[in-house]
């Protein structure tokens, strides 16, 4: 019934430890879900934890690009290659924690169909990450949400829920997953915030730096302003025979 999404570069030693607490979990939660690593051309040991971990783990899938093309990309070949409607996504390092999952399930409206254009995604209250990116972050956040209208407080958050049709439908680009509550909304969907925890990345390091996300965060909120604006929803129906 789910399956989640890890984008991932470069995450050695991360890993096994992740796989177990989605293990932990979802096991007594859902009936039926997969696990579905994108390795966005790791050149660590990654693709040796993952090759030695599916050997011995049947929920686990493992799709590679040859060669990198960044995090949103890898959260799309993970979406198209998932095989049940609704998808959680996760970081890899171990900064959002499994554990988190049910609860933005539980907040999913009853009866919700995955047609229906709907998002959950986490907002991390307390960050443990190093001040000047909290600091970014914040700022981002506030430009974001002031542009946007999203009513989002935190859309960078790497856990999210969502069904594998309304991702699909969204316009794509590059760093699209920091945009999914405001193009949700465009498509005449909701979306929700839910209260996450946040824990410093397991092992490795950080793949962005402030200033690289900075400058790509403007550009990329003039193309989501300029497509908010183009916007037009129909309220289609099938005329009956
Ligand atoms: N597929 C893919 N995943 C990436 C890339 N850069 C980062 N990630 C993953 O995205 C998640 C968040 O990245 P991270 O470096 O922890 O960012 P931070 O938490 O904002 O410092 C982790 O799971 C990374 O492995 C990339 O270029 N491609
Ligand atoms: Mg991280």
């Amino acid at each position: 019934m789910i399956s989640v999404v890890v984008p991932i570069l470069n995450e050695s030693g991360n890993i096994n430890p992740l796989i177990d607490e989605i293990h932990a979990a979802l096991r007594d939660r859902f009936a039926e879900y997969e696990i579905v690593y994108v390795d966005d051309g790791s050149t660590d040991d990654s693709p040796k934890e993952l090759a030695e971990r599916m050997a011995r783990d049947s929920h686990l899938r493992v799709i590679r690009h040859s060669k990198a093309c960044g995090q949103s990309s890898g959260v799309r070949t993970g979406v198209k290659h998932a095989q049940f409607p609704w998808i959680a996504t996760l970081d890899g390092d171990g900064q959002n924690h499994p554990g988190d999952i049910p609860a933005l399930w539980d907040a999913k409206p009853e009866g919700l169909t995955p047609e229906t254009p709907w998002l959950a995604i986490g907002h991390r209250v307390d960050r443990q990450d190093t001040n000047s990116k909290r600091w970014a972050s914040r700022f981002a956040n506030r430009v974001r949400a002031k542009t946007l209208q999203d009513d989002t407080p935190d859309t960078g958050c790497g856990i999210k829920l969502f069904s594998r049709a309304t991702f699909l439908d969204l316009p794509w680009f590059n760093h699209v997953h920091r945009y999914l509550p405001a193009l949700v909304r465009r498509a005449g969907g909701t979306s929700v915030s839910v209260p996450v925890r946040h824990r410093e990345r397991g092992e490795g390091t950080s793949k962005y730096g402030v200033w690289d996300r900075a400058w790509v965060g403007m550009r990329d909120l003039r193309g989501v302003k300029w497509l908010m604006a183009r916007n037009a929803v129909p309220v289609a129906k099938e005329v009956e025979k």
